[in-house]
């Protein structure tokens, strides 16, 4: 049997092999774990005066790494890639500890976090500039990548980990220290990072400065916010904090990195192969219990097809055990919060008032007292009202249909948010117009919305908030641009033919 204190002692165990040993243990930071809502710790929260001295202390440090090459700051990564993958184990336990994630999933996530260092690694010797042709003889025009300066990471509680690895892996090799402000909900995950990486530094002889992790509410994030120093703002989080953070960070002339709310939808039409979609359809909705922005939130299905897809995905929700993560076979654990579950059961009194039917799920089910366990609801709708339209942090997935292919790409379409997107089809012609016309940052073919790797870039348009983070080109954003052009030659011909004197 897991008990309380068994909890609190796995939490300890693991944090410190990770090197986390001198916890305060009589905080007012209250940390739970939402499988049984019992108290894992209580931590100190950071004051105002430690979170300056941190401010200070990246920018500080910043002089130093910014000047260091960047295949050097890729040999810190390395190392943090290495630790990562020998306490592999030891943040998934603390993942499933904070989050309540089952531990594949957990597991999953710390890869993604390794993955990312490899990356990270990689382009260390990449920040590629651009040459181009001058119309001026004997001069050269080209631009040069430069560290841009202190980034801030505001994460959320549902990717505690990969989503700081994302964007501090990336920093890091770009030049620019890391100060950290994790879920108040996720502290433990987000202190074990830290001393994996501060251990990496000293392994490497990399200053101590370039990571500092902040503990605490909404202040500490909105210091962050407003501090000068901060050059970016990486905000993972809720379209609702989007809405301060840009136009607060914009008002200092900040760069700001937003990756809000998704609310994600899969168009299947009739050449679909059935059992691969429903298999899908039924991690993408139902996995990490519906808490991933990826979250498959709306399947918009052909007429033809309805009443047996959503026939086939009630059997596979009422299929699935859900209950304590750490128990064998279990696929869903708890949500984060009784808060969670209140947002769950308004939308679907909501979907009902709107004519909804729901098919399975949205119940209290049986797990560890003290949690939050639900079973996943699957409701069709007759339209896409207003709550199919909103972001529901839970599992609830609303299935429409439609007759005409166009029809249902502006279904698709027809929401504030733009993260993820599939369509299930074996005919050419509808997948390539999905992906040309899907207004979101991810559009995918026969996958699920959720469970992007790592060397793409993540992130959505519309109220997901356009920034991008992780692969292909999203180092950019971690970096400033110059353009600057040399003169070889002993003329000095104006651009554009202008004559002066
Ligand atoms: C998130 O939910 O904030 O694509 C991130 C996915 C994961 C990341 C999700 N790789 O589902």
């Amino acid at each position: 049997m897991n008990t309380t204190a068994q909890y609190a002692a796995r939490a300890a165990d693991a944090l410190a092999r990770c090197g986390v040993d001198n916890l305060a243990a009589d905080g007012s930071l209250v940390v739970t774990t939402p499988i049984d809502g019992t108290e894992l710790v209580r931590l100190h929260p950071t004051s105002a005066t430690e979170l300056d001295a941190a401010i200070t202390n990246a920018a500080e440090t910043f002089a130093g790494w910014r000047a260091t090459p960047a295949p050097v700051r890729g040999a810190l990564v390395r190392r943090l890639g290495e630790l990562l993958t020998e306490h592999k184990s030891d943040l998934a336990e603390l993942v499933t500890l904070e989050v309540g994630k089952i531990p594949s999933e957990a597991l999953g996530e710390v890869q993604e976090m390794i993955d990312v260092c490899d990356f990270a690694l990689g382009l260390s010797r990449q920040l590629y500039g651009r040459t181009m042709p001058s119309e001026r003889p004997g001069h050269r025009l080209m631009e040069t990548w430069h560290p841009l300066g202190v980034v801030g990471v505001i994460s959320a509680f549902n990717f505690p980990v990969a989503v700081w690895s994302w964007n501090t892996a990336i920093a890091l090799v770009c030049g620019d220290p890391v100060v950290w402000k994790p879920s108040e909900v996720t502290p433990l995950t987000a202190l074990a990072c830290d001393a994996l990486l501060r251990r990496a530094a000293a392994e490497v002889g990399a200053p101590e400065g370039l990571h500092h992790v902040l503990l605490g509410d909404a202040a500490v994030g909105e210091a962050l916010v407003d501090d000068p120093r901060i050059a970016l703002l990486s905000a993972t989080g809720s379209i609702r904090m989007g809405r301060i953070v840009g136009p607060r960070v914009a008002a200092r002339f900040g760069r700001c990195l937003l990756e809000l709310g998704g609310n994600n939808g899969a168009i299947v039409t009739p050449s679909a192969d059935l059992d691969l979609t429903v298999r899908a359809v039924v991690f993408a909705a139902a996995g990490t219990a519906g808490q991933r922005c990826t979250t498959l939130r709306r399947l918009i299905v052909h007429s033809s097809l309805a009443d047996d897809l959503t026939g086939r995905i009630a059997t596979a929700f009422s299929g699935l055990r859900i209950g304590n993560p750490f128990d064998e076979g279990v696929l869903v654990g708890p949500l984060i919060s009784d808060h969670s579950y209140e947002a769950m059961r308004a939308a679907l009194d909501r979907a009902d008032d709107d004519g909804g039917i729901l098919v399975t799920g949205g119940e209290r089910v049986d797990g560890p007292d003290g949690g939050v366990y639900v079973s996943p609801a699957l409701v069709r709708m007759p339209d896409q009202t207003d709550v199919v339209r909103e972001e529901t942090f839970a599992p609830i997935l609303y299935v429409l249909t439609y007759d005409d292919f166009d029809d249902a790409v502006a279904l698709h379409n027809g929401v504030p948010q733009g993260l993820s997107s599939s369509i299930f089809t074996l005919d050419q012609r509808e997948a390539e117009r999905f992906l040309a016309q899907s207004d979101c940052g991810i559009a995918n073919v026969n996958i699920g919305t959720s469970g992007a790797e790592i060397g793409g870039a993540f992130g959505g348009e519309k109220e997901t908030g356009g920034g991008r983070e992780s692969g292909s080109d999203s180092w950019k954003t971690y970096m400033r641009r110059a353009t600057n052009t040399v003169n070889y030659s002993d003329e000095l011909p104006l651009a554009q033919g202008v004559e002066f004197g």
